[in-house]
């Protein structure tokens, strides 16, 4: 007769122990199947996880040999994706660099809702206008400037002649865990290498008026600034589809309505559309919430309905 030895305390201990102590990282890289961790120590490994594992860049790991256990969020930055599905994005994020230029232009919407989605997440949103270089680029600055002055910070910059470079350096500098994301083709790679040469990350080709952008990057990298600061690149998106959000955070965080929001609507689930008393209609109708604005927050409360409506129609 054979006797199945018992698991003893004393034997989990040690099998545990062989394992070796617990080290602490953090995920720098998402490889589907596997993540590229850097230690505490200095050291990088690549270690394998479930396809859906759930983790993203920027998650804090402890692992004991081959098992990753994953620490809390501080924050953590999400969108919905064009067909429709919710992607964590990035963890323990503290600022989102939204990476524009005059080619290829940006989506309609698509700096209000990546501004949304920032301030919805505990992130700060700071718009940074690349390829200040190109010819032509002079109108889509001004008017990027004239909107956002005073709603978010902006640097005005170019990956090319490293013009304006400085400021977006000292100011990622001051310790922040900045995202960068943007539309295929605007750069996002090239200003990292233009701030941390050394990284020699794989660029696009020369963007052409009317050509879909190619998706030269597709895996989010978190890397260390020479002069402070951590940044992540990531593939381009073309849309920031906004996630679980309500009427009433959209206002809440809309760019452009910070001030109306500090005074109250008769109406406390008003939806800014026709409701009387309202604060932001009022602010519309002496200009100082520009019409430009206005019409921008509309376009994403369709969004935002269009969503609901689904949503009771399938319930
Ligand atoms: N003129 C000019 N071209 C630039 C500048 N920055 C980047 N480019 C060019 O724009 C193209 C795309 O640059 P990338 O850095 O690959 O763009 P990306 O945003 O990382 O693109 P994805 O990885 O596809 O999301 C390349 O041909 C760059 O040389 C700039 O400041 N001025
Ligand atoms: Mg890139």
């Amino acid at each position: 007769m054979r006797f199945k030895k018992k698991n003893t305390g004393g034997d989990k201990q040690k099998a545990l122990s062989d394992l070796g102590p617990d080290r602490q990282g953090v995920i720098v890289a998402h490889h589907g199947v596997a993540v590229d961790i850097l230690f505490e120590s200095g050291e990088r490994e690549i270690i394998r996880v479930k396809r859906k594992s759930g983790h993203v860049v920027g998650d804090n790991v402890v692992v004991r040999g081959e098992v990753l256990k994953r620490s809390p969020r501080r924050t953590e930055l999400c969108r919905r994706d064009s067909r429709g599905s919710i992607r964590i994005v990035g963890a323990n994020l503290d600022v989102l660099g939204i990476v524009v230029s005059s080619l290829p232009v940006p989506a309609p919407g698509y700096i209000d809702q990546a501004i949304v989605a920032a301030r919805q997440a505990g992130l700060t949103p700071v718009l940074v206008i690349n390829k200040c270089d190109l010819e032509d680029s002079e109108t889509f600055i001004s008017e990027l400037v004239e909107t956002y002055t005073d709603i978010v910070e902006f640097f005005v910059l170019s990956a090319l002649t490293k013009e304006g470079l400085g400021e977006l350096e000292l100011f990622l500098g001051q310790g922040y865990r900045s995202f960068f994301v943007g539309t295929t083709g605007v750069g996002k790679s090239s200003l990292l290498n233009a701030i941390c040469p050394a990284l020699d990350l794989r660029v696009g080709e020369l963007y052409e008026a009317g050509k879909r952008g190619c998706n030269t990057t597709t895996v989010s990298t978190l890397h260390s600034l020479p002069r402070g600061g951590e940044l992540v690149d990531t593939p381009g998106f073309n849309e920031f589809g906004l996630v679980n959000f309500s009427v009433e955070d959209l206002a809440e965080y809309f760019p452009g309505f910070e001030q109306a929001m500090e005074e109250s609507c008769r109406f406390r689930n008003c939806r800014h559309r026709t409701e009387p008393d309202c604060a932001v209609s009022e602010r519309v109708a002496t200009g100082s919430i520009s019409e430009e604005r206005y019409e921008s927050y509309l376009d994403i409360l369709d969004q935002i309905e269009a969503g609901e409506s689904r949503f009771r129609n399938r319930r």
